[in-house]
């Protein structure tokens, strides 16, 4: 085993609303089931304290780590540099703003034991999309058309919230995605390669402090378009 079990990443542009008491529940949900765990931010120049936050942490807590990326932007890019910064055996990607709950990352983290991937799901049994209506009929629009495009079994593939054996990552190289798209990018160049896939209900909260970054509309063209180019060119 190597000396980390888990690394969840978690890309950021001002939540100092929300990330330290994030970093606390990760804390007691890993450390307190005995995963050795690290978590990395990547935070894209944030203009409130989160970057702050997180250095001061991460000096009495040298398992959470900071990567401050200067004049960059973009939720892919983040995630997949936070990837190529952590030693976990599984990687987990979760937002900052409490919408995927930090207490579902260990079922996420158990199904590693069955499959190479786990993609949490609002949409399943047992799921829940809460969020304003216009975002929830948009999100599930995206996500039957982008199932259809990529011929995909999962049911969310725009969620954001996986895990991943460190061995997915190593398979499938570069996260090009911008946005996030990356989680479909994911689950379709995971899938293209053979690895197995779950997907796990969860329960996504709107989030209560802060604000959204995402204009959905403008999104979902991204979206598509970036799901055809993968369709076209990957593998
Ligand atoms: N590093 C980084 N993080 C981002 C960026 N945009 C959004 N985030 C973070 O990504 C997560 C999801 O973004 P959010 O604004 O909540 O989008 P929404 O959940 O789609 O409304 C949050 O933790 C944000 O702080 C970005 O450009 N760079
Ligand atoms: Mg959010």
């Amino acid at each position: 085993m190597t000396a980390v079990d888990v690394s969840v990443i978690i890309p950021t542009v001002n939540e100092s609303e929300n990330i330290s008491r994030l970093i606390f529940d990760l804390h007691e949900g890993l450390a307190r089931n005995g995963m050795k765990y690290e978590v990395v931010v990547v935070d894209d120049d944030s203009t409130d304290d989160t970057a702050a936050l997180v250095s001061q942490i991460s000096a009495v807590n040298p398992s959470i780590k900071l990567l401050s990326r200067r004049g960059r932007r973009g939720i892919g890019s983040a995630i997949f540099e936070g990837f190529l910064m952590s030693k976990g055996r599984i990687i987990v990607t979760m937002d900052a703003d409490f919408s995927h709950p930090p207490e579902s990352v260990h079922t996420l983290v158990n199904a590693m034991g069955r499959y190479d991937v786990a993609v949490g799901s609002r949409y399943m049994p047992g799921g829940k999309m809460n969020a304003p209506l216009s975002r929830r009929v948009l999100s599930l629009v995206l996500n039957r058309v982008l199932r259809l495009i990529l011929n995909l079994t999962v049911h969310d593939c725009t969620g954001g919230f996986i895990a991943l054996k460190r061995t997915v990552f190593d398979a499938i190289g570069e996260i090009k995605a911008k946005s996030g798209d990356f989680s479909f990018e994911i689950i379709y160049k995971s899938k293209t390669a053979g690895f197995t896939l779950t997907e796990i209900p969860f329960v996504y909260r709107w989030r209560t402090t802060g604000k959204s970054k995402t204009n959905i509309v403008k999104f979902g063209w991204v979206y598509l378009r970036s799901a055809i180019n993968l369709k076209l060119h990957s593998f």
